[in-house]
């Protein structure tokens, strides 16, 4: 699929600071911020609400089918908990967020996350269970793992992922 701006996935524990880096993305370079959960939310690309976990069972050829009129353009920053659905041909950059997990557990914490979830979540981020996701998904040299635990890493981050835009657009100028 050829694009004239690249497809960005940021991704991630819930907790780690997607949607924050995504918002300072979008204003910075004029991309999109997807949010993958208001879409999901939105075009009812869902089987129900799961009342355990406080969130939607997800339709994932629904929400499949909703995105790629958005996506295959370019120009999008996918911000979702999960990687692994989105066709390879898809996507630029990866980037997977870490954080710390006692960091994690505050942020979790002021969500007023339910127990279980809070848990699942915190033992994710340990496991790296995204971080394997991508790797799994994505060729290994457009994964890149940053660390989100203090605004001087996001500002960092926000500013690397911009240079590689920078880069991306020189590199496939028509
Ligand atoms: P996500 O979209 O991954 O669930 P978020 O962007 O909503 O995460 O961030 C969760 C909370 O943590 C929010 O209150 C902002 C804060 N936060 C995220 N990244 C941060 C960072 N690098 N430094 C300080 N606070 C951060």
């Amino acid at each position: 699929m050829a694009r004239s701006l690249p497809n960005i996935i940021i991704t991630g524990t819930p907790g780690v600071g997607k949607t924050t880096h995504c918002e300072a993305l979008a204003e910075r370079t004029g991309l999109k911020h997807i949010s993958v959960n208001q879409i999901v939310k939105d075009k009812e690309c869902h089987e129900g609400w799961d009342e355990e976990y406080q969130s939607w069972i997800v339709d994932e050829d629904k929400l499949l089918d909703a995105l790629e009129e958005e996506v295959k353009d370019g120009g999008c920053i996918i911000d979702w908990h999960a990687c692994d659905l989105f066709p390879k041909s898809w996507i630029d950059l990866v980037v997977v967020l870490r954080v710390d997990s006692a960091t994690l557990y505050d942020r979790l914490t002021a969500r007023k996350y339910p127990e279980v979830k809070l848990q699942e979540n915190i033992d994710a981020e340990i496991m790296e269970v995204l971080l394997q996701e991508a790797k799994d998904s994505y060729d290994e040299d457009i994964v890149v793992v940053l660390t989100s635990n203090s605004s001087e890493e996001m500002d960092e981050n926000v500013d690397r992922i911009e240079a590689w835009l920078g880069q991306w657009k020189k590199d496939n100028a028509p």
